[in-house]
């Protein structure tokens, strides 16, 4: 009898845990561990550091995380990896990983990491075997036929010691050879690579580095090794969710999506001259931004976009959104991202405001909970500041940025029409707009007021709408009465 009910208790948390996977995730937190959260004292973030986190992760109403690359490598950023299966000792065990992903999937988090196989570490035993062999002078080992040399020196390459051969570097100057993605050999190892994740430790998919650099100038092969990808993927895990890096124009982005990969992130969203700082500083906002989703709209109807403000590659938004002096502009833009719908990526940081620019360690510092509990800093450091308050006192703040990303999380979780709805824009004028999401049976309104100043007045369509949610910078909140929604500035009200 026992033994039956144990067996049941088994049953039912495997079909509670299945049951949580099974739900979307569309708030995804982009996390560089190294500059998380330290557990053992060397002052290097860790993975049981960032376990140790997951309840203010839960707690932001972040549902998906992205762990910039964990495996063995010799830079601190680890993109030119060593070891693609196995878990850099700077950041733990594969013990530990296996404890986060559960612990991660126990909460209905699901987890991705970075996996770059456009190039591997110089140091990665394929190539060092392959360079060997070319330096004996005896070219049999079959590791070279991993990359591309040629004793030709191409735009992209560099020459191998005490040889006449080069081999392909995209990524001139990181020591990062190019993988020949052509070789067969390669291909089974980049299978059974996802297999092992995937499958033996159990993460929910990938982030593709640098997919346009897999054959560099060649959309339609990226496009046809990505969907072998994602057909792979799928076959060793159903639902795996990747997510690809092309930083290109909108309309590539589109021809990208045919690969079925899932999502690309929409780098004409992000940063300083991107449309969301653009929507920011326009002196017709709402126009600028129905203009901007409309593009979008158009160029990918049907794939999940993944907007974002900023990323470990870029400038931090509040310095893309000139928002020093006007904070309020970086809840805005926050809240204005996550309204263009699909899997929102917010970069470890940015829902305290952290600021960094120029050299990328500047861009990647140590997450701000208060002063004493940080880590290290990563190396390379030539700015450090810090000019919102820490994640411990923002906590404290109702008004803070922390506080209105956690509310904003919380609403779009409300709400999936808000991130997986087909989008309809009823009226917009030159500040304000009034979107109408559907998804299935359901259906919201999502009524913004682009203006920074001046609370605005909208005429809603029907008279049976009630606000759900609704999303303010400051201390006036949103009112309804009869048909005239009064928005104060910034507001975002979502109606049902
Ligand atoms: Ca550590
Ligand atoms: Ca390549």
């Amino acid at each position: 009898m026992k033994r039956i009910l144990a067996l049941l208790l088994i049953l039912c948390s495997l079909l509670s845990l299945a049951h949580a996977l099974e739900d979307d995730s569309f708030n995804w937190y982009e996390v560089f561990v190294y500059s998380y959260q330290d557990s053992n004292g060397d002052g290097i973030g860790d993975l049981n550091g960032l376990h140790s986190r997951l309840d203010y992760i839960e707690e932001m109403g972040y549902d998906g995380l992205w762990l910039m690359p964990i495996m063995p490598s010799p830079s601190y950023h680890k993109y030119d990896v060593m070891d693609y299966k196995a878990i850099d000792p700077q950041y733990g065990t594969l013990e530990d990983m296996r404890a986060l992903v559960q612990a991660c999937h126990e909460r209905g988090i699901r987890i991705i990491i970075d996996l770059p196989v456009n190039h591997t570490s110089l140091r990665h035993p394929w190539f060092l075997q392959a360079a060997e062999s070319l330096q004996k002078r005896q070219e049999d080992s079959p590791y070279i036929d991993y990359y591309h040399f040629s004793k030709d020196p191409g735009a992209k390459s560099v020459q191998l010691n005490g040889t006449k051969w080069y081999y392909e570097e995209q990524f001139s100057g990181g020591g990062m050879p190019d993988l020949n993605l052509d070789n067969e050999a390669v291909r089974n190892e980049i299978l059974d690579i996802m297999t092992f994740w995937l499958s033996d430790v159990g993460v929910d998919g990938f982030r593709l580095d640098a997919v346009t650099s897999f054959y560099t100038g060649d959309t339609i092969r990226n496009v046809a090794f990505l969907n072998w990808l994602k057909e792979n993927a799928e076959k060793i895990k159903p639902g795996s969710y990747l997510v690809g890096e092309a930083w290109v124009g909108l309309p590539t982005i589109a021809e990208y999506y045919q690969s079925d990969i899932d999502s690309f992130f929409l780098f004409p969203a992000s940063q300083a001259e991107g449309y969301i700082a653009k929507v920011i500083r326009s002196r017709k906002p709402a126009a600028e931004f129905v203009k901007y989703f409309q593009q979008v709209e158009e160029a990918i109807p049907d794939g999940i976009l993944a907007p974002f403000i900023g990323n470990h590659d870029t400038g931090r938004a509040v310095g893309s959104l000139q928002a020093r002096q006007a904070p309020d502009r970086a809840k805005f833009a926050e809240g204005l991202i996550n309204l263009m719908g699909g899997n929102t990526f917010t970069y470890y940081g940015e829902e305290i405001g952290m600021v960094g620019s120029g050299d990328d360690p500047n861009k990647r510092l140590a997450m701000y909970w208060n002063d004493e509990d940080m880590t290290a800093q990563p190396p390379g450091v030539t700015k450090l500041e810090y000019f919102f308050p820490s994640v411990d006192e923002q906590r404290q703040d109702p008004l803070s940025l922390l506080n209105y990303c956690k509310a904003l999380n919380h609403m779009k979780k409300k709400t999936p029409a808000i991130a997986r709805g087909k989008n309809e824009f009823i009226f917009s004028d030159n500040t304000t707009c009034l979107m109408k999401r559907t998804l299935n049976e359901d259906t919201c309104y999502i009524a913004v007021n682009f203006s920074a100043k001046a609370a605005a007045d909208m005429a809603l369509p029907t008279a049976d709408l009630t606000i759900v949610s609704d999303l303010e910078v400051g201390t006036d909140n949103a009112r309804l009465s009869g048909t005239t929604l009064t928005l104060p500035p910034y507001a975002i009200v979502i109606l049902e």
